[in-house]
This record gives structure tokens, sequence and C-alpha cells, in this order.
């Protein structure tokens, strides 16, 4: 099956070549300048990662201190443990922007614990208490589903959790779900400075604390906002700074899968999202593979903290692509 294979491949590359006329291989025939065209990867479902969002946004906002996040909590930590060898959950205490003390729970589900090289996957699971960029005021102070901020990033960690159970690549991945990202300084709260340590709380304390000590990772790649309908990711700028060399090989992986419309080959602005901190405290080069729009006014995904981000706005065939993309990039790893 092998040999007839490799003979079929060479045969083709012969009638290729051969069919151009200088001898050079026409652009369109990427596949043969891959140097291991018989690598096979998982079949990532986008209806699958679709229900794993819809689980989470039924719960309704998954708002720190609430039955809802705590409800949430217990979801997830009960969907690793179903796929992960091993489950952290991480639990801390940390004070928000207004002094108010959260309670936080950072879950962490590892497969193939003995591996030195790991890589880890990871997005945030909580949801925003403030719709604060909604154009209606009234809806400031409303918490938001957060189906795209958030649950579609977490949705894709778990299809990938799951497809990592039946075959695994030869690194080990961790999958981090962090808590307490999306509590900073609302924009109503002008009396305040809008401090960067108020967003992220669980990355930063994570990077801080690891779930093991002397936990390390080749790099880390991190998802927010990676759900909606024709996402343009773009090469965010911390990512650019601190791993340039994981954004290039992410987005070159992309291109050659044929999710280029997706993944653009253009600087994006800088996000002070998880990997920040992470890149600052950990110094495990990560990551952020986020939604950029330059057509709307944050240059976020146009219901970014809004009561519109909501599950009528994901799109599976945009989990498809990213959660694809991640499967060659974990596949493909020595
Ligand atoms: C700030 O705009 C300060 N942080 C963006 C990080 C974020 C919020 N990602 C999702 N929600
Ligand atoms: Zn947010």
């Amino acid at each position: 099956m092998m040999k007839n294979y490799s003979l079929l491949l060479f045969l083709s590359i012969i009638s290729i070549i051969s069919s151009c006329e200088d001898g050079r291989v026409p652009q369109k025939q990427k596949v043969l300048t891959d140097t291991n065209p018989t690598l096979v990867f998982p079949v990532f479902s986008g209806d699958s990662a679709y229900s794993y969002v819809k689980a989470q946004t039924d719960f309704g906002p998954r708002v720190p201190n609430t039955d809802e996040h705590i409800l949430a909590g217990n979801y997830l930590v009960d969907k690793l443990s179903e796929y992960a060898d091993t489950v952290y959950i991480q639990e801390f205490m940390a004070r928000a922007y207004n002094a108010t003390l959260l309670n936080g729970k950072n879950i962490i589900g590892s497969f193939n614990i003995k591996k030195k090289k790991r890589i880890f996957l990871a997005a945030h699971w909580d949801s925003r208490p403030y719709a604060d960029q909604d154009k209606d005021e009234l809806n400031h102070h409303q918490a938001i589903d957060g189906a795209n901020d958030g649950a579609s990033g977490v949705g894709i960690l778990i299809e990938i959790a799951r497809l990592l159970q039946e075959q695994q690549p030869e690194v080990g991945i961790d999958i981090v779900m962090f808590d307490l990202e999306d509590y900073g300084v609302p924009e109503f709260e002008t009396r305040r400075s809008n401090s960067q340590e108020s967003w992220a709380l669980g990355s930063q304390y994570w990077a801080k604390n690891p779930h093991l000590f002397n936990y390390n990772a080749q790099y880390g790649i991190l998802l927010d906002m990676v759900g909606a309908k024709d996402a343009q990711f773009r090469m965010e700028y911390f990512s650019m700074q601190y791993a340039p060399h994981i954004v290039k090989k992410v987005w070159k992986i992309a291109s050659n899968a044929g999710y280029g419309d997706y993944f653009l080959l253009e600087d994006g602005s800088s996000v002070l999202d998880d990997h920040y901190f992470i890149n600052q405290y950990a110094n495990i080069p990560t990551i952020d593979i986020i939604q950029h729009d330059p057509n709307t006014a944050s240059g976020f995904y146009k219901h970014w903290h809004t009561k519109n981000d909501n599950l009528e706005n994901i799109d599976a065939v945009t989990l498809k692509a990213v959660g694809q993309v991640l499967i060659e990039v974990i596949f493909r790893e020595k």
C-alpha cells in the first residue's frame, strides 16, 4: 500500500514536471513541495466544535462569582476528564479592578505527560460582565454570552481534546482554559485608569504559578474570537514581537492547507490578551490567533463586548478552519 502510493506520487511528480515547459513545478502544485506528503491528519469537525460552543452559551453568561460560571466550569472539567490523560484544576482568587474578590478556576487537560517537548493551546472560558461596547447604553451593565469572545476558542479546544483521545501527535499537548480574562475596567468607569493588569487575571496567575512546578512548553497558541463568519486573522503585534517563528509557521501551514482567506499574511495591531502576560511572566513564546477587523472602531470582531456576541453569529466553517490548522500544526511537530 505504502509502496504503491510512493510510486503513484513519483509518477505524478514526473508528469507534472514534464508538463511544465521550463521544467519548474508550477505554483499551484504546492503539495509536491511538501517534505512529507504521506502525513495524514485527524479530521477536525466544525459541527462538533460548534456543539461545544453552544453547550457553553446554554449556561448563560459565564460571569465570575455566579452560578452559571460554576456550572460551566464543572462542564469543562467533565469534558476534559473525558478526553485528556490528566486534568489539573487550579483554583485561585484574584482582585478585580473594583476590588471585588473573584473566584477563579483555570482548567488544564494534558496529553502524553511523559513527553518533555510540549505545546500548549489556550483560550479563556469566562465571559464579560459588561456589554460596554453595545450601541445601546442600557446594555452596558449587562453580561454578554461571549459566544465568540471566549466560547469559540474553548469549543475548538474541546474538539481537539476529543481527537487527541483517539490519536496523539509526537509532542505532548496541554490544553489550558483560562478563567478571569474578561473582567477588565469597563468603558463607563471613567474614574479609573484603564489598568492593563485588570485584564487576563487567570493567565497572569497561571504564568506566575504554573499548574506544575517547572512547567515548560516549546510554545503556546492562544485562541480568542475565532468563530465568526468570514473571520480574518492578522499577525498580531505582540505575537510577532515574542514568537515570530511560531506566527510564521502557523500562517504558512494555514495557507498551504487552503485557509489563506482566514489567515492573512498581514500585520495586525497589538492586543493585550492572555498571551502577553505568558510571554512576559512565564517566558514561553506564545501567539494569539484573534480576529482583527480594520472596518470597526474597536479594530476587533464587530460584535465585540456587545449583546450580539451570541451563538447566532458563530459559524462552524470558521471553527473548522482554525481547528484544522491547529491539528496540522501539532501533528507536524517532531
Ligand atoms: C483589551 O482590549 C484591553 N484587551 C482585549 C483582550 C480581550 C478582551 N480579548 C477578549 N476580550
Ligand atoms: Zn472580551
